[in-house]
């Protein structure tokens, strides 16, 4: 039905029937909101920051709408997590109806059918033809956490190699997995051991092709750590808060294989770029990797939150009974959203939706790149796309510039995300109900922001 119709004049997909409209009644904060931020202030520490001065009080289609009335159009999904669309009338009835059956009973105690039919769903819709099981977890970074246990336990080594400019969570050892400093790790040390660097493909930055990048990251994990302590390495197959950077085609595969001659588990980190959000169910699948172990989150359940690690039968049961768990993992009102949120994504053409946002958020950039010399990359797939702000003369990012663009269009009802270890990404990330008007309004006022900066 109406679901990805963009002719629906409201209403695509989702939620309290919001008008497909940017309105902006008040300048933002408006006064119940501000009254509500600074309540914030006093009862919520300084460290959890936020992007948008509004609280939201409903949100669908592609818009969220504050406490004073005003509409925003929503570029962002809550990063990447409102795929379907906000409050999608499957998963909120989904929920509503598991909430009233029961709310807990914890897995590992009296297990139940809907945490079974998740793993399975994940089992069959994740890349390579193995016997594969998952395990479910309640963040990105549980199940980085989990996926590290696993391969640990499994090949009886201890190190793992994360990339340069990699996310992976602000766990203990999440942190440690994660590139960037500020401010996902500046002062929270120790970090956990065993935990080393490689270098990324960055096309853009490096310009090397995709196998020079993959044997410049192989020898430097050969000479430094040696593949027999290694457990495994962890890469997110597009990079997500590290700035969107795709990897060049050959340099994923190369690193596969090498780890598959070596004994060592390859994990792709799909939190963010997983469930149809790069065009594809999975973005190891543009690459043509089957990774031993995958980890999902964020998409996976329309908002509600739920991780798993995915992979290899042999690999995900080298733990002992016992070893894995959690007292929420797998909540069963979060099951029953992803089995609603699962069958949106096979039955409702969503991935198609993707690849039409993604073709329309290109154009729209690109032509803005020809025009304007401070764009100096467009990358990404799908719903996925980013652009990066340079220096024109020396390519050097443009973080402040960025930063401008990103508060001007804040400002006029626009939530876009900044991401990237220089700050100077503009990052897209529309909820897949968006219709084609509000995306290309969203656009506008970004290029009349950049215009003025
Ligand atoms: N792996 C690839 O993108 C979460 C974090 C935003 P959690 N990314 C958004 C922030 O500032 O905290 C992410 C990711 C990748 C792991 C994670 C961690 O997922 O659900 O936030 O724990």
């Amino acid at each position: 039905m109406a679901l990805l119709d963009t002719d629906a004049p409201a209403l695509p997909l989702g939620g309290p029937g919001l008008p497909q409209e940017r309105r902006l009644i008040t300048d933002l904060p408006g006064p119940r909101s501000a009254e509500i931020l600074a309540r914030k202030a006093d009862a919520v520490p300084a460290g959890v920051g936020h992007t948008v001065p509004v609280a939201a009080v409903a949100a669908g289609g592609g818009i969220v709408v504050d406490a004073d009335g005003n509409s925003l159009i929503d570029l962002g999904s809550g990063i990447a997590v409102t795929t379907v669309g906000n409050a999608h009338p499957k998963i909120a009835a989904a929920v509503a109806a598991q909430a009233a059956q029961f709310t807990h009973t914890c897995f590992m105690i009296s297990p139940y059918e809907s945490y079974i039919a998740v793993a399975e769903a994940l089992n069959r819709l994740t890349p390579g033809d193995f016997a594969k099981k998952s395990a479910l977890f309640n963040s990105g970074a549980e199940a980085v956490e989990n996926a590290i246990k696993i391969a640990r336990k499994h090949t009886g080594r201890q190190a793992v190699v994360a990339f340069d400019h990699g996310y992976h969570g602000r766990t203990n050892l999440t942190m440690a997995l994660t590139a960037k400093s500020m401010p996902y790790k500046s002062g929270f040390g120790p970090f956990a051991p065993e935990v080393y660097r490689a270098p990324m493909s960055y096309p853009f930055r490096d310009g090397l092709a995709g196998s020079e990048a993959a044997a410049r990251a192989i020898l430097q994990i050969e000479k430094q750590i040696g593949a027999d302590n290694l457990a495994a390495i962890i890469i997110e197959p597009i990079q997500g808060e590290g700035g969107f950077v795709v990897p060049a085609d050959g340099f994923l595969p190369a690193l596969s294989e090498w780890c598959t001659a070596n004994g060592v588990v390859f994990i792709a980190d799909e939190v963010q770029t997983g469930f149809a959000r790069t065009g594809h169910m999975f973005a190891s699948e543009i690459f043509g990797v089957e990774p031993d172990l995958i980890t999902t989150a964020k998409g996976i359940a329309g908002g509600l939150p739920l991780a798993a690690v995915t992979g290899r039968a042999e690999v995900m049961d080298a733990s002992h009974a016992g070893g894995l768990g959690g007292t929420y993992g797998g909540n069963p009102i979060a099951c029953a959203a992803a089995l609603a949120a699962i069958d949106v994504f096979e039955n409702d053409g969503v991935i198609e939706r993707a690849q039409q946002i993604g073709r329309l958020l290109s154009d729209r950039l690109r032509a803005m790149q020809a025009a304007d010399p401070r764009i100096g990359d467009v990358r990404g797939h799908g719903a996925m796309i980013a652009a990066e702000f340079v220096d024109p003369q020396t390519n050097a990012p443009d973080a402040a510039l960025t930063a401008a663009v990103a508060k001007a269009a804040i400002a006029q009802g626009v939530i876009v995300l900044t991401c990237g270890t220089y700050g100077n990404v503009i990052r897209f990330l529309p909820p897949l109900s968006i219709g084609d008007e509000l995306l290309n309004e969203g656009i506008d006022i970004i290029a009349a922001a950049l215009a003025a900066s």
